[in-house]
């Protein structure tokens, strides 16, 4: 069904595989066409209680394909473009109601860095890099990065990045909160999916009111905030695995989430 990614359904994890590696699963049209339909289909669907996605090869993602037919000669009209391309599939990724954990088994640059970041979590291997890449050839920051960067690693790191557009190590990363869990290169995927399959099998729309907080707490009022946590709430309390949880409590023993 696809021709530039990958998409398996693990149990309940969807495991999304870029699959450009000729070309550092650099994002060329098709690419990010056939990754917002994936997105699509993981909350049409409604199988997947959990995402992974990572690249093949030896990169993650190289961001905007710089040799696609058409880069430059529409390069005055850009808004468009990004709006097309990034905007949706960022707005879409932020939204999707499962959590979503970047395996990032390379380079992650540009716009690749960014739907790392768009990503809910990063477990990244120990040869990872990070490059914000954009004003390398001259362009301002797209796809989210400047929206979830200074988020994770402060206004002045994420400026300092932004303007050298320097290579990040993973550990540098790590260090920054950029990633979560660092893996050997051999153990990346399989880690992931693991911690994946563990998340499936939670209370899935405790998950997703939680992701659902978190980002829009994040910036706004207190009172706001309070609000919407009472709002959230009321929605967590009507579900099966709430009642589900408290239950096993009582009862000292394990609790089946059914996502329900
Ligand atoms: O136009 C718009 O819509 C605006 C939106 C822009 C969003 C953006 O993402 S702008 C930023 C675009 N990306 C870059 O500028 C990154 C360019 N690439 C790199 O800096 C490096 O390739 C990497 C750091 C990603 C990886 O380095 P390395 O040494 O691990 O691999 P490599 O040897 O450089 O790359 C492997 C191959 O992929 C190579 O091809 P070759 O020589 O083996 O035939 C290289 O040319 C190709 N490649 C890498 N990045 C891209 C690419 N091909 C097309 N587009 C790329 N972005």
């Amino acid at each position: 069904m696809y021709e530039m990614i990958q998409f398996e359904l693990v149990g309940q994890v969807a495991k999304i595989t870029l699959n450009r590696p000729q070309v550092a699963n650099a994002i060329n049209t098709q690419l990010g066409q056939e990754l917002y339909d994936a997105f699509k289909r993981v909350e049409s669907e409604g199988k997947a209680r959990a995402v992974v996605l990572t690249g093949m090869g030896r990169a993650f993602c190289a961001g905007q394909d710089l040799s696609e037919q058409g880069a430059i000669s529409s390069a005055d009209h850009l808004a468009n473009a990004v709006r097309e391309r990034y905007n949706l599939l960022i707005a879409k990724m932020q939204a999707l109601p499962v959590p979503i954990i970047a395996a990032v088994n390379g380079a992650a640059a540009g716009a690749g860095f960014g739907l790392a970041l768009a990503c809910d979590l990063r477990f990244a291997s120990t040869d990872a890099k990070f490059t914000m890449a954009f004003s390398k050839i001259g362009l301002a920051p797209d796809s989210g990065t400047s929206y979830f960067l200074p988020r994770l690693v402060g206004i002045g790191k994420a400026l300092e990045w932004a303007w050298t557009a320097d290579v990040i190590s993973a550990d540098t990363a790590y260090q920054h909160s950029v990633v979560n869990r660092l893996f050997a290169p051999e153990t990346l995927v399989e880690e992931t999916m693991a911690f994946a399959m563990q998340l499936a099998a939670g209370p899935t729309q405790s998950f997703a009111l939680t992701k659902q907080a978190i980002y829009s707490n994040f910036s706004g009022s207190l009172a706001d905030a309070l609000e919407r946590e009472a709002v959230l709430q009321d929605k967590a309390g009507r579900t099966h695995d709430f009642r589900e949880g408290v239950l096993a409590f009582v009862q000292k023993r394990k609790p089946d989430y059914k996502g329900e």
